[in-house]
């Protein structure tokens, strides 16, 4: 066996965000920057867990390389089993199914998600650990304090795999399965809902759908599970070829980037019954119906209501949660079940004791994820077959089950507002500002509404204790009105400025409103509050979602 110790020195910027760690590739690129944080990584798994581990990722560009160097890495530092998607492929969600099914130690994927790709795009590796789920703040803490100090890493030298053909093969000690990337999946979707009916939709004539993969990863499995075991027309799935650079597209699905599938829906006559889109690692949605946008916070909530009429769900939801800037809905969905709702920091990493603990089945965030404890990782695809086979047995229509729900709870109109690339130290002095009168914003007046609670949002968690502190600041109003603002944790230019607008309507009141228009109010609050206009540099938001 030929391997080499290679010395190295510390990079001081691998600190894990929101999820995992993201750079442009040019950073990636850069001699051992990638071999650097994944021999950290290797190194905070603990002694007995460092021998099973899975691969891949969302097919970006520079994954095929990295692939071979992880392999390469792992066969050195003495992994015993190392499974790898064909052609380097596996959803993030995937990976949790491979990672729980196969009773694995954890698993690397190689994705930077809803970022764009190509050479002068973004690249990213997260760790999952045991339970399938993004490693938790102890373990990602670990990671960068290792990776702060390495002086060296493993790597065996060894031929390009062949990583397009599934099959077993040896490098050292180590075995290298280059499994079907997709199967896992599909058999647990089938479990959890009734495909027959989802069939019976497909097959009527009447039911028309589109699916944009975005040349991202979801493409493989959207043709598996929608056309082949489902029966969809093969024309419903758009950009289902991925593609390394997403075809120049930014594969986040949300009512900007997913034009081309927002287009099909401008067209009175021949709009789709039903449309999805997901993101770079598959682990986001869309959900769009005639005349309706589904917000991903109404979609968690409308899931919680209706679970139980699903196969995977019928004895019902133990709890929910949220991220803290999510909208409320789901909540009034909870207190009408008697179940929990729990509001945790923006991030899925957060849900993952939850639902190892049995306290919660379904858990979503407003950035169009939702998922539930059928593994531990936000689920794009699972997303629309739920929405599917909710269609499928209520026998409505997207609008229908949505404005039946509004009528039923009201409804919590929602927006966020993204400020992208902005100069760092503005943006932080503008959050720090206002962090710093936070104590006196208790009771002001605006017009007439007050407001009742300002802070910034700390997170105990309920099942390690674990704590969290500075996760966004709360602005919460008399009239059930809220502003949320933080600062995310997944870019890699300057600084993004989230802005969460959240406007409680009554299920007796005006539920079809135009969103922008129903919140302008609590825009000039905002810009009262924080001076978004001068601190930002813009005169209006560079994304509104
Ligand atoms: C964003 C979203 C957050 C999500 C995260 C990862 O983080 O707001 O809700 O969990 O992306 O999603 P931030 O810190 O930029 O706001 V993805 O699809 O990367 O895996
Ligand atoms: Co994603």
């Amino acid at each position: 066996m030929n391997i080499s110790i290679v010395g190295t020195t510390p990079f001081v910027d691998q600190k894990p965000g929101t999820s995992g760690l993201r750079k442009k590739v040019t950073v990636f690129q850069t001699p051992h920057y990638l071999e650097n944080f994944v021999q950290a990584i290797f190194d905070a798994i603990p002694q007995g867990e460092k021998t099973a581990l899975v691969l891949g990722g969302d097919g970006r560009y520079y994954n095929r390389q990295a692939i071979q160097i992880i392999i390469r890495m792992a066969a050195a530092n003495g992994f015993k089993r190392l499974l790898v998607g064909q052609h380097g492929y596996l959803s993030t969600p995937a990976a949790s199914v491979v990672i729980r099914k196969q009773k694995l130690d954890g698993g690397i994927i190689l994705s930077a998600s809803h970022n764009p790709g190509g050479p002068d795009g973004d690249f990213g590796i997260k760790f999952n650990t045991r339970n399938g789920g993004p490693a938790p703040e102890s373990v990602t803490d670990r990671i960068h304090d290792i990776a702060s100090s390495l002086a060296e890493y493993r790597i065996m030298a060894a031929d390009e795999l062949d990583i397009d053909t599934c099959g077993c093969y040896q490098l050292g000690e180590t075995t290298i399965e280059v499994i079907d990337p997709v199967s896992d999946y599909v058999e647990l979707m089938e479990q959890l809902f009734d495909f027959t009916s989802i069939k019976a939709l497909f097959n009527s004539g009447v039911f028309n759908m589109a699916f944009d993969a975005m040349h991202a990863i979801t493409g493989p499995y959207a043709s598996e599970i929608l056309v082949r075991c489902l029966g969809a027309a093969e024309e419903s799935l758009m950009n289902i070829q991925p593609k390394e650079d997403f075809g120049g597209g930014h594969p986040d699905p949300n009512l900007v980037y997913a034009h081309e599938l927002v287009a099909l829906f401008e067209q009175p006559i021949t709009a789709p019954d039903f449309g999805a889109a997901s993101d770079g690692d598959g682990d986001r949605n869309m959900i769009l119906g005639r005349d309706v946008f589904v917000t991903p916070s109404d979609s968690l909530a409308i899931m919680a209501a209706n679970a139980h009429l699903l196969p995977g769900y019928a004895s019902g939801i133990k709890g929910v949660a949220r991220s803290m800037p999510t909208s409320r809905a789901v909540d009034l969905v909870a207190e009408c079940l008697g179940v929990e709702c729990y509001e945790t920091p923006t991030g899925w990493k957060f849900f993952g004791n939850l639902m190892d603990e049995g306290l919660i089945t379904l858990c979503g965030e407003e950035s169009f994820g939702s998922g539930s404890d059928h593994i531990r990782e936000k689920d794009g695809l699972w997303a629309v077959l739920f929405w599917l086979n909710l269609i499928a047995i209520k026998k409505q229509s997207v609008h229908k089950i949505v404005l039946t729900h509004w009528q039923a709870f009201g409804r919590h109109y929602y927006s966020r507002h993204d400020y992208e690339g902005v100069d760092q130290g503005k943006a932080s002095a503008m959050i720090e500002g206002l962090r710093d009168r936070l104590d006196g914003l208790n009771g002001r007046q605006f017009g007439n509404i007050s407001i009742t609670l300002a802070d910034d949002f700390s997170y105990l968690d309920p099942v390690d204790g674990s704590r969290c502190d500075r996760q966004g600041i709360r602005l919460s109003f008399s009239d059930e009105s809220r502003i949320v603002v933080r600062m995310s944790g997944t870019g890699t230019e300057g600084a993004t400025v989230r802005v969460y607008y959240e406007r409680y309507e009554p299920a007796n009141g005006k539920l079809e409103e135009e969103t922008q228009a129903y919140l302008a109010s609590l825009f000039v609050i905002a810009e009262e509050l924080m001076q978004l206009q001068s601190s930002t540099g813009r005169a209006k938001p560079d994304i509104i979602t």
